[in-house]
């Protein structure tokens, strides 16, 4: 393609709705740039930044980092992946993070791909995890609930309104939502 601009899919869907799982073996298929920007978070807070606890104590209780940090850490993974194909994972939460995005890094999405999930599977999934994530515990996982439906539907209802929002049913073995998103990224001219 002659674009010049990145190709842009933002992952979306609920807490422990399979986005991270499911960006992988696209990432894999398709050779995009996987960025999980809950990783990126993270990452960071573990790195000892000046950000770490900030970061930290805003994860274990379900909220939202400032637009600021989040956008800092996938501006310069956009810029150093060498890639101009790109799966942002879990990223924008609200809209405040979306219209920075645009703003600072001067793109929107192509596509939107939204993991729709009954929230007892996320529940169960998330606990069932066991990786030490400080926010996979039953108080942390309510309150992400929360701030899923009140802040992240929103921007999802928003780009579904411009016609971006590709939803896909998340009940099912990994390999079965997997079928369900091959023929839409298969699709996708870049
Ligand atoms: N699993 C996956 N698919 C399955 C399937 N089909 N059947 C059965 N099991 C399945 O999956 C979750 C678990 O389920 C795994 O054990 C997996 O094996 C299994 P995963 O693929 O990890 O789901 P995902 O949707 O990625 O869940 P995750 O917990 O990562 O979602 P969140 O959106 O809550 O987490 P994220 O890392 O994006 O964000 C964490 C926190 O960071 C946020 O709450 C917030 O505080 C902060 N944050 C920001 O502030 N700003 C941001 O921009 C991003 C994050
Ligand atoms: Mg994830």
């Amino acid at each position: 393609s002659n674009r010049c601009n990145p190709f842009i899919t933002f992952v979306l869907g609920g807490p422990g709705s399979g986005k991270g799982t499911q960006c992988v073996k696209i990432a894999e298929t398709f050779r995009f740039a996987h960025l999980s920007a809950g990783d990126l978070l993270r990452e960071e807070m573990s790195s000892n930044s000046e950000n770490g606890t900030l970061i930290h104590d805003i994860i274990k209780e379900g909220k939202i980092v400032p637009s600021e940090i989040t956008i800092n850490l996938l501006r310069k993974a956009i810029h150093s992946s060498g890639n101009h194909k790109f799966l942002i994972d879990g990223f924008p939460r609200n809209e405040e993070n979306r219209i920075a995005f645009e703003r600072i890094v001067g793109v929107e999405p192509d596509i939107v791909l939204f993991f729709d999930c009954p929230e007892e599977e996320m529940v169960k999934r998330v606990l069932n995890r066991n990786q030490g994530r400080v926010d996979d515990n039953i108080d942390t996982m309510k309150k992400r609930l929360e701030v899923f439906k009140k802040l992240n539907l929103p921007v999802i209802d928003y780009y579904s309104a411009k016609g971006k929002v590709c939803k896909i049913n998340a009940v099912g073995t990994v390999n079965e939502v997997f079928e369900k998103v091959r023929p839409v990224l298969a699709a996708l001219r870049y």
